[in-house]
């Protein structure tokens, strides 16, 4: 059985970062640890004056006790990182890695072309010092052009996305899945680049005129739920995009329903049917 650490905030209410990525996880068979980086009340995406508390200075005293404890993880998952401090954590984090550990980055940070409204581009230059020690990344359209210091393209070719994907494994992992790439009207999907064996991998779904936070979140723990459980890269893929699909069609009906997507369901239904 795998053993994780995933690395973000705690959004209180909002059905993202931390409170999607324990449940998906477990429920793939993953032990999951958290090291919390900040508590909100709501995530920061629609909702006016939310609070947050700070934990940065608490990170490191978690880990050097996880580490005096002898706690070894198979990957570390980060997440939405508020405060460029914490990278420096995150790179510490590492030694607790088994010897074939993964450092995975979702560098959740932008979307549509936008940061997220708390982020500036000292976090953008704080995700790439992270980036370049990732085994695998997880970035939308927006965080890819912004890791690369380029301008978000809203329509672009098939080369365009081979040209992220190769300069953003050059950043150093081995892994990239490129996510929100569509090339077509009505589809979506995302394209994998794997640098060792120099596979390009794409699967693509309907795309639901309707975007919700938290889907990168969703999406990115069952990729990773799916990479400890040693799934082939389309299966990886399809699994999530599948059931990105699923929870924004549980969605959809509930219109008062914006800020996350119901998740919980779909997730039952897969362990349960
Ligand atoms: O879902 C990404 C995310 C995570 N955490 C916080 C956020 C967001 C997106 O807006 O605000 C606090």
């Amino acid at each position: 059985m795998s053993k994780i650490v995933t690395i973000q905030d705690i959004s209180c209410y909002g059905q993202c970062s931390i409170t999607v990525a324990l449940p998906i996880l477990s429920a793939y068979g993953i032990e999951t640890a958290i090291l919390p980086s900040a508590i909100l009340s709501t995530h920061t995406g629609g909702f006016k004056d939310f609070t947050c508390l700070d934990l940065t200075a608490e990170m490191p005293s978690i880990v050097d006790h996880w580490d005096k404890e002898g706690i070894k993880y198979d990957a570390i998952y980060t997440g939405y990182i508020g405060d460029t401090r914490q990278f420096e954590t995150i790179r510490s984090t590492r030694r607790l890695l088994n010897d074939e550990g993964l450092l995975i980055v979702d560098p959740a940070m932008a979307d549509h072309g936008k940061l997220y409204v708390a982020l500036n581009d000292d976090i953008v230059e704080g995700m790439r010092t992270i980036v370049r020690e990732a085994d695998v990344i997880l970035p939308n359209l927006t965080e890819a052009a912004f890791l690369l210091g380029q301008e978000y393209q809203e329509t672009y070719s098939k080369d365009y996305i081979l040209e992220l994907l190769n300069k953003l494994a050059a950043m150093g992992p081995r892994l990239v899945i490129l996510t929100g790439v569509s090339y077509e009207e009505g589809r979506i999907g995302a394209v994998a680049y794997n640098k060792e064996t120099g596979e390009i991998t794409e699967y693509f779904t309907e795309k639901i005129e309707r975007s919700y936070h938290g889907t990168g979140d969703v999406f990115s723990s069952i990729a990773i739920a799916e990479i400890l459980n040693k799934k082939d890269i389309y299966e990886i893929l399809k699994s999530a995009c599948d059931f990105v699909v699923k929870c924004i069609r549980k969605t959809l009906p509930d219109e008062s329903h914006g800020y996350g997507v119901k998740f919980e369901r779909v997730l039952a239904e897969k362990i349960i049917g």
